[in-house]
């Protein structure tokens, strides 16, 4: 326990108060107001997230577990003996025991997430279940540079781990330079498996970011709590509804806020204005066909080894080689 609370201060890469308030600022002042979806996920939020999985109207972690459970065999063998996992935005790591139970002895498992409370419990639980891998994690937004330790057995095979469709938070061009950037650091010999949502009618798409119970919309909401918390702005959260909907022409859903007055909040000595009906985005998530996402991971200089559907070919996991 004190081996990974001691790694964890070491690699605590938390995004600084600055780039925060600075990240929210921005995107309040441009002409269409944007908050990046990355600071969903605080405590509470990341909370709300896990609640999020477990909806019943919410397929797609429910799925991908799915889909690891059937295939874990095939999975890990593809993966092959001796590998470092090394999961982006790792939050509880419940897909990842899996991986963790049936991967040939893995060298050791590298948690990277920007909650770090969250990572923590995480990486504890985890030393408990497998005292025998190593557990290194890194706080961080893993968007940002940070350094990779070093597992004491060494090994140049490294695996990265990116389950939970949330490539699909990116638009084209990031998700190209993020991909990109996950190739070099794996290197040749290296891979990536990655949990890939596909499209499908948009009855159950829209359904599965408007669940009967409101807690994507207590998510959305808990953002501008967030801001207020921390940032001490006054956002008024019941002047604000959660909208999302599902865009055909891009492939995505939108995650939206919308202002349900004209009113003013504070920022840093600055005032935002909000019309009536004025929306902030809050997050994109993007659906693929088998066919584009091919295409983006050939941009970004990987090539799709295998892809492992679940029978209603709702979601994919696939390994990408660099
Ligand atoms: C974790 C980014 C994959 O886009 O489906 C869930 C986040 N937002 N409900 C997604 C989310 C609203 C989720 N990702």
């Amino acid at each position: 326990a004190q081996n990974i609370q001691a790694q964890l201060e070491r690699y605590d890469f938390t995004p600084k108060q600055n780039t925060f308030r600075m990240e929210i600022l921005q995107g309040l002042q441009k002409p269409n107001k944007e908050l990046p979806s990355k600071y969903f996920y605080d405590e509470v939020g990341s909370q709300l997230f896990d609640r999020i999985t477990e909806l019943d109207d919410y397929y797609l972690t429910r799925t991908e577990l799915e889909i690891m459970q059937n295939q874990i065999q095939d999975i890990t063998s593809v993966l092959g003996p001796d590998c470092m996992l090394i999961e982006y935005g790792s939050g509880r790591s419940i897909k990842t025991r899996q991986l963790l139970e049936h991967l040939k002895d893995p060298v050791a498992y590298v948690p990277i997430d920007i909650s770090r409370e969250h990572l923590l419990q995480a990486s504890l639980e985890l030393k408990q279940l497998y005292p025998q891998i190593e557990i290194l994690p890194i706080c961080a937004d893993y968007t940002s540079t940070f350094k990779l330790p070093r597992p004491t057995r060494g090994s140049d095979r490294k695996v990265a781990y990116y389950p939970g469709s949330t490539i699909g938070n990116f638009d084209r061009e990031p998700a190209r330079r993020f991909l990109s950037k996950i190739a070099q650091m794996c290197g040749k010999g290296g891979g990536l498996l990655i949990g890939v949502d596909l499209k499908k009618d948009f009855a159950r798409l829209h359904q599965a970011y408007n669940d009967r119970e409101g807690i994507t919309a207590q998510f959305n909401l808990h953002l501008l709590e967030r801001l207020n918390i921390e940032l001490g702005t006054d956002f008024v959260l019941d002047q604000f509804g959660h909208y999302a909907f599902y865009n055909p022409g891009p492939g995505r859903i939108e995650m939206h806020l919308v202002s349900l007055a004209k009113q003013q909040v504070h920022l840093a000595g600055e005032q935002i204005n909000f019309a009536n009906y004025e929306s902030i985005w809050t997050e994109s998530s993007y659906k693929y066909t088998l066919e584009e996402f091919e295409q983006l991971a050939a941009s970004a200089g990987f090539k799709v080894e295998q892809v492992w559907l679940d029978a209603r070919k709702f979601f994919s996991i696939q390994y990408l080689s660099v």
